[in-house]
């Protein structure tokens, strides 16, 4: 058994939690989940930043401490978490004693390899960020680069940190394999930023009572990030009592087993080139990986207090439940790259893969072997069928993608297999067997085959919907909450057993209702109002229109079918995992070759038919002139999978 430390950014405690607070604990958490059911030993922090300027500047505003502000937001912190089912190991919070002692011993430290000194600070300081910019850094007006806010010119006496005599170190170690920072394309933009030169960093400010004291240098305070950082290894016990330090020594000093800091893409910085620069000077060992995921963005910018385009979890929680949330959240965002949140969008992936996909497959299942087997299990269990390697495939990859952090595509393996599960009943439709009062072993095999596959999805969703997987597992006959993930492995249903009525897991939400009602959603709301009231016959409303998914996406093979006049079988990039096969009418007027690297409009959420023996999983758009396809092509080239609205 390993050891696992993972660890997410500790939050500013100036605002309340958003979707992106929320976003870096849940994966964290799923994170920690899996690999404890890997087996592994896992120490899973998380906190909140809790000195700086920004802070007391918002307790003063709001006529309170610093510290009763931050104990206020914190509890709000410790609220959500609870509600979203996060299974943190230890929260460290920066105003705690047993911070302040990590950070004196980690400036003991520093201050023993002679890499501080005392010198004049002068630039422009971002608040908001509690950063130093270079003229040429800033935006229109001298803007934070980040934040878009005015930034103030600040000249004083700090203490300074040789960063510079780290600039080569950190390269080696930006080089060493496997990479430490990710995804690569992060580590490239630090890997330019270093080799473009480090100056030397202040990590002191003069006159901010709200911090930890700088040791030996009254009147200076530690620099805000150089307190936070410390937050990593402050929990485990850096700078407490010996006898305390067993966590310290087991999860990092030993440097045995992975020790990963999750972040935002906002503060890689911090994380990539300041906090591994601050701990070879400190003589500790670094992190193994330092893992930057993309932006929650809304209205095409990043959601944060700042841009004031906050989304909040709370209501989604409180009307879906916490494992619907941390579902849409993992499933929408290719972790890594940005995404936008919409409440259409989150509805959308609520009603298809989860009241439809899932919720439907349990329920038909349950149903067919209640009817049968009189309220139990299937009698008889099956070898070898296309379910069993269905479920192989599935769980090969969920496991790849999981361990590589890929959490959109180990979620698209377990839905593959539910398909596939849906497809097999299709096929052999054990309701007429069942209907005609047939039962034998052969539909005994079939439903028992469908429960075990959605056994294994259910198993596979434990560290992402830890209530819902295990609702799931009890519906389909499984009791016991599997202990490890060796529950994967096929053939696990219980035969004969006792299955409860099939609980309905995920009412389907009618949108209209929805967004009519949901406060949040006031401005859709209004827009259908305004539809309405000028209803006409032929007319639809927009959330009519919405129930077509319609994207871009990019043609990336073509080819004629034998003995189809008319027809192209299209391969098209939709942005998911797999291209898109469809089928399309368009032979007779355009040649294969010259739709390969064209961008088409696809409507997405057609039922896939099948022409001429071969699966269409889409429609192409095309206009019609006269019966001749004339293919809808973008403006300009978007990335595929771009919604079209
Ligand atoms: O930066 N999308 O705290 P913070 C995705 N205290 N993730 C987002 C996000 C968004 N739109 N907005 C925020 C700080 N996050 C410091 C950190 S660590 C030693 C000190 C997430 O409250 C993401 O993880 O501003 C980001 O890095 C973090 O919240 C910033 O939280």
């Amino acid at each position: 058994m390993g050891t696992f430390y993972l660890s997410t950014p500790i939050y500013y405690v100036n605002a309340l939690p958003h979707i992106g607070h929320s976003y870096t604990t849940i994966v964290a958490d799923a994170i920690a989940r899996y690999r404890r059911l890997s087996g592994d030993k896992v120490f899973f922090l998380t906190g909140t930043d809790e000195h700086g300027q920004n802070i007391l500047q918002t307790a003063e505003e709001k006529g309170i401490s610093a510290q009763e502000q931050a104990d206020d937001v914190v509890s709000h912190y410790y609220e959500l978490w609870r509600d979203l089912g996060i299974s943190h190991d230890d929260f460290v919070r920066t105003t705690e004693p047993r911070h302040h002692a990590g950070v004196a011993d980690i400036v003991a430290r520093i201050d023993a390899a002679d890499d501080f000194y005392v010198g004049k600070h002068e630039g422009w300081y971002c608040p908001s960020c509690e950063t130093f910019y270079t003229e040429k850094e800033l935006g229109a007006d001298k803007t934070c680069p980040d934040h878009g806010r005015p930034t103030e010119w600040k000249s004083e006496e700090n203490i300074f940190f040789r960063l510079s005599k780290y600039q080569e170190p950190l390269l080696d170690w930006y080089r060493s394999s496997p990479g430490p920072v990710q995804p690569a394309t992060r580590s490239n933009e630090v890997m330019r930023f270093v080799e473009s030169g480090l100056r030397d960093l202040s990590v002191s400010r003069a006159g901010l009572p709200w911090g930890v004291p700088f040791p030996g240098h009254e009147g200076q305070t530690v620099y805000v990030w150089l307190d936070a950082l410390t937050n990593y290894l402050s929990a485990l016990g850096l700078g407490g009592a010996a006898g305390e330090a067993g966590l310290l020594e087991e999860y990092w000093l030993s440097g045995a087993g992975p020790r990963v800091h999750l972040v935002g893409k906002d503060i890689l910085r911090f994380h990539a080139v300041y906090w591994p620069a601050f701990l070879l000077s400190a003589g500790l060992p670094l992190p193994t990986t330092v893992w930057a995921h993309g932006w929650w963005l809304r209205d095409q910018r990043k959601v944060s207090k700042s841009v004031g385009n906050i989304v909040q979890l709370e209501p989604l929680i409180d009307r879906f439940g916490s494992d619907p949330v941390r579902y849409f959240l993992l499933r929408d965002m290719v972790f890594g790259q940005d995404a936008s949140f919409s409440d259409e969008a989150f509805v959308d992936r609520f009603n298809s893969d989860l009241a439809n996909d899932l919720g439907n497959t349990v329920s038909r299942l349950v149903k067919l072997s209640r009817t049968a087997y009189d309220g139990k299990t299937p009698p008889e269990a099956c070898g070898d069928n296309p379910i069993k390697s269905a479920a192989e495939e599935a769980v090969k990859g969920y496991r790849e993608a999981m361990d590589g952090f890929a959490f959109h595509k180990a979620l698209s393996h377990l839905w593959r297999l539910l398909s596939e599960v849906n497809q097999y009943l299709v096929a052999r439709e054990p309701w007429k067997s069942i209907g005609a009062g047939n039962t034998d072993s052969s539909v005994s095999r079939v439903l028992w085959n469908g429960l075990e596959g959605v056994r294994i999805v259910a198993t596979g969703l434990l560290p992402v919907m830890p209530q819902v997987a295990q609702e799931v597992l009890a519906a389909v006959g499984t009791t016991d909450v599997p202990s490890d993930l060796s529950a994967l492995e096929w053939g696990r249903t219980p035969l004969s057993v006792p299955l409860p009525e099939s609980p309905q897991l995920f009412p389907r939400v009618d949108k209209k209702v929805f967004f009519s009602t949901e406060p949040d959603s006031a401005a859709v709301a209004k827009q259908q109002k305004n539809v309405g009231e000028e209803e006409m016959t032929d007319e639809i409303t927009i959330d009519k229109f919405f129930e077509t998914q319609l994207k871009v996406g990019t043609v990336t093979a073509a080819a004629a079918i034998p003995k189809a006049k008319k027809l192209l079988k299209i391969a098209v990039d939709l942005g998911e995992d797999e291209d898109r096969q469809l089928v399309a009418g368009v032979a007779e007027h355009y040649d294969p070759e010259d739709l390969v690297g064209k961008q088409i409009v696809v409507v997405a959420n057609l039922k896939p038919v099948k022409l001429m023996g071969v699966e269409s999983r889409g429609m192409m758009l095309a206009g019609s002139a006269d019966g001749r396809p004339i293919l809808i092509h973008p403006d300009s080239a978007v990335p595929p999978g771009t919604p079209v609205k």
